[in-house]
Order: C-alpha cells, then structure tokens, then sequence
C-alpha cells in the first residue's frame, strides 16, 4: 500500500502510529506529497480534495481521510493486534468522539498556520484567527482537564491526541504546554508507550 503523506501533516503521523500499533507498518510505502498546484496533480487523481493523507490500496482503491484510513487500518494485522476503534457500543462512541475533538484541534491549528503561510500581514484576519486559537485551546483544556488513559495499549483518540499536541509543538511553539501539566504528562507518557511516536516526529 502507499500512503500520500508529508512529514509535517498531523493527519498522516496519525496514521503511521495507527499502522505501527497494528503492526502493518512494513506493508506501507509513504509517498511525499504535493498538496500545492500545480504539483498536487498526482495526488487529485486519488483525492479530488488535493488533501493528505492518502492511502492507495494493493488494487488500486484510494481511502481518505484519515479517520477512513485508520479505520481501514483497524482491520488488518495479526489476530493478537491491539484494537484502535472499539467495535461497537458506548467505548466506540467515545473513542470516535474524542478522536474528532483530537482532530478538531489540529485543524484549527493548521487553520491558523495557514493565514500566515498563504496571506500576507496585512490581509492576515485576527478574528477568524482568535476564533480558531479559541477552539484549540478549548479543545486542549478538555482533554488536560480529562486525561485519556489506558489500560494496555493506546487507541485511535490517544493517537489522534498525541498527533494534534505534536503538530502544535511544530507549528505553534511550545506554548500550549504551559499551565496543562496533566497534558504534558499523558503525552510523554504517550511517548514512552509508543516508540513509533519519536520516530514520526515531524521536522518542517
Ligand atoms: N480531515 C482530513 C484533513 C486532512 C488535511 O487537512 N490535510 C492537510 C495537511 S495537514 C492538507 O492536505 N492540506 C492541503 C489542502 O488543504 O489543500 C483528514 O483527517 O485526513
């Protein structure tokens, strides 16, 4: 399989840590994607949305976004694997929940970056900027406020958290760390738990 990703994309680490926990890493082959035109021509073959990550299966079928991947990923491995996504009742619901509260929080921060990646100062909006720096903060005092724990192995919301802190730490400094020490800790818990975490560590 081939996963359209980039380094820096939360979305796509998600989904490396997702494969490593399965332990179907090696059956991945990751592609650096454009998701810039004229170069992301390529990558709106698979994904009319030019957006990564991809993962194109052995046959040829494209699975996007992230959350289809992972739950496309949650089907393979060993019998003994870890579950990513409950499969069914309340403990579903939850870890789907919290991983789109995880998400929500990446995509406002990358909402963020973009205004100054792609405007220049002067047409940069503070309100829009302001609401979206509310919803990652908000997001983020939720989940200092209740820590996700686990029993023997991370799931998909842990991942999808670990994956928007990262992403904030690359983008946005380390300033979300200040006053959420429970948030610090689960993620160098996380860290220690999950060895695949260090090596995705983006660089950008
Ligand atoms: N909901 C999507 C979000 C994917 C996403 O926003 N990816 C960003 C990179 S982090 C992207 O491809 N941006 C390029 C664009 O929007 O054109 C997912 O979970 O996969």
């Amino acid at each position: 399989m081939k996963l359209f990703t980039s380094p820096t994309t939360p979305f796509g680490r998600k989904v490396l840590l997702a494969a490593a926990i399965k332990r179907v890493d090696d059956q991945i082959e990751t592609v650096n994607a454009d998701t810039n035109p004229p170069g992301n021509a390529e990558l709106m073959k698979f994904n009319p949305l030019g957006k990564i990550p991809v993962l194109v299966l052995d046959d040829g079928t494209p699975l996007f976004d992230s959350a289809v991947i992972c739950q496309y990923i949650d089907t393979l491995g060993e019998p003994d694997a870890p579950r990513l996504i409950p499969e069914h009742g309340p403990d579903r619901w939850a870890t789907l929940r919290l991983a789109a509260l995880a998400d929500g929080i990446a995509e406002a921060g990358i909402l963020i970056f973009y205004e100054s990646r792609f405007r220049t100062a002067e047409h940069h909006n503070a309100d829009w900027i302001s609401r979206q720096q509310q919803k990652v903060d908000a997001g983020l005092d939720y989940f200092d406020q209740h820590p996700l724990g686990w029993d023997v192995q991370p799931d998909y919301a842990h991942l999808s958290l670990a994956a928007a802190l990262g992403h904030l730490d690359l983008r946005h400094g380390r300033r979300w760390r200040t006053d959420r020490p429970r948030l610090v800790n689960w993620l160098d818990h996380f860290g220690n738990a999950v060895p695949a975490y260090a090596k995705t560590t983006p660089v950008g």
